[in-house]
């Protein structure tokens, strides 16, 4: 693809530190990052972002900081303290983030701030406008930018435009219950793509259209807007698995691995932000009932459960760090022996090399959310095994289970069910094991992310060529 590329997203994937005085703006690693950085750097284009909370940057520094974006070709959108409060922390992540995840429960009881998302997903537009040159392709990500596309429409009409949502779309009953619906699928309809990781995601934002709009898709996705085709899509995210296999086989990481296997227990493996959609409290439970249901396992089993903290500033997630550390102290008081805790609770980030050991140490990795739109440590987890070993145990909620079905599949609200499974994976024979683990590399192997991001662009290029 020779067209250059725009991409915008939330965050920029930088990190703007300051060291002796000095700031340094280094590229971020992991996610997003990855599948996105090759067409990034191939397309000449830039990225246009977020670069995060600039707090100890003088006025002085600032050009430094400038400079070194420039540099790594990305273009920041700074965000005044109201802007993160109302458009980021308000809006998208205590209003957006739980409708897309079916949490209407955890909605603030007054919501305030939508002119300032719209105010904020104009400057990204304006941005996009400003650096635009005909011929560019523009790919907007995600549920903070869901105007962005509309907003870019007016500012170019020709504009080649994709969007892709990260997140689930979710059941329109759910969807609905958002005052300003019609705009929001308005903004995202500015698009000539709009990709999601699943077919219900796909199909959920087809039903909002016809219900909102009387606009019906045709087979192919495609359909009529104001004048111009919209595609719909199915583009299911991945990870750089050969990456992965190749910095799992690192020295450091094996010998990590062996520290944390022991001889005497099995262990579990949860890694997630600590996300109330991520289903970690109801895994808690699934362990002790595992306890209750199966004494065999008691001194014999120990979860580490990683909780990276995220969103620390949203009421709901404050709320829900204290009912995740209970729960944790109320299971390890209530089972804990002198020679064994169940639970060993790490709630902060842990470097990628431990990350890998971890994923290499587990007997069985627990992937139980709620709702996820894909989930990206379901995919990390096989491509790490390169002993071929371990049992993934995955929610039919998260899109990954779309793919990932030789995991052992299970409804993360079936609690008595998850302990079940847990139970199933520990006393899987070595060669179902294998088997369900060599398939499950294969599928993460076959379709990255690297082909991932082709096929949307590829996609996007073609409805170029068809006109
Ligand atoms: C959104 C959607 C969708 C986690 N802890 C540590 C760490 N991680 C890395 C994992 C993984 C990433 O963070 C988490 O990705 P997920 O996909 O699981 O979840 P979200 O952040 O919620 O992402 C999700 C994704 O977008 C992509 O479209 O799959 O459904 O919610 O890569 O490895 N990495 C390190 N230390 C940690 O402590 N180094």
């Amino acid at each position: 693809m020779d067209a250059r590329l725009l991409i915008v997203s939330n965050r920029l994937p930088v990190t703007v530190k300051v060291e002796d005085g000095h700031p340094t703006v280094s590229r971020s690693v992991g996610g997003l990052t990855t599948g996105l950085q090759t067409p990034h750097d191939r397309s000449g284009g830039l990225w246009i972002g977020w670069p995060g909370d600039l707090e100890g940057i003088t006025p002085v520094m600032r050009a430094d900081v400038d400079r070194q974006l420039a540099e790594l070709r990305t273009v920041p959108i700074c965000l005044t303290d109201r802007e993160v409060t109302l458009f980021y922390e308000q809006i998208s992540n205590a209003v957006l983030w739980p409708i897309c995840h079916d949490r209407i429960d955890r909605l603030p009881l007054h919501v305030e701030g939508w002119d300032v998302y719209e105010s904020v997903n104009a400057r990204f537009a304006d941005a996009v406008a400003e650096h635009h040159r005909p011929g560019d392709v523009v790919w907007v990500h995600d549920y903070q930018l869901l105007r962005v596309p509309a907003l870019v429409r007016e500012r170019i009409p020709d504009a080649r435009i994709g969007f892709f949502l990260h997140v689930p779309f979710p059941n329109p009953e759910i969807f609905f219950t958002l005052p300003n619906r019609h705009w929001l699928v308005e903004g995202m309809m500015g698009a000539d793509l709009v990709g999601f990781h699943t077919r219900r995601y796909h199909g959920h934002f087809r039903a909002a259209l016809r219900r909102l709009f009387s606009v019906e898709a045709d087979s192919n996705g495609i359909a009529r807007w104001r004048s111009r085709r919209v595609k719909l899509g199915v583009f299911p995210i991945s990870i750089d698995a050969a990456d992965f296999a190749s910095r799992a086989a690192a020295r450091e990481v094996g010998l990590k691995t062996r520290e944390y296997q022991t001889s005497s227990l099995r262990l579990l493996v949860g890694i997630d932000r600590l996300d109330y959609s991520k289903g970690i409290p109801r895994r808690l439970v699934a362990l002790k009932r595992l306890f209750m249901l199966h004494p065999e396992w008691r001194e014999k089993v120990r979860l580490i459960q990683v909780a990276v903290p995220t969103r620390d500033r949203v009421d709901a997630y404050r709320r829900f760090r204290r009912e995740v550390s209970s729960l944790v102290g109320q299971i390890n008081g209530e089972f804990a022996t002198p020679t064994w805790t169940p639970i060993q609770y790490i709630h902060r980030s842990i470097p990628s090399d431990v990350l890998l050991a971890l994923y290499r140490a587990a007997d069985v990795m627990l992937v139980t959310p709620l709702r996820d739109g894909m989930n990206l440590v379901a995919k990390e987890f096989p491509a790490s095994r390169i002993d071929d070993d371990g049992v993934l145990i995955l929610s039919e909620f998260a899109g990954a289970a779309d793919e990932l079905t030789d995991a052992i599949l299970v409804n993360p609200y079936d609690v008595d069910g998850t302990a079940e499974a847990i139970h199933r994976a520990l006393t899987m024979e070595v060669t179902e094991r294998r088997h369900r683990m060599r398939r499950l590399r294969h599928t993460v192997q076959e379709y990255d992310v690297h082909r991932w991001a082709e096929s949307f662009l590829g996609e996007l290029e073609g409805m170029r060529n068809e006109e």
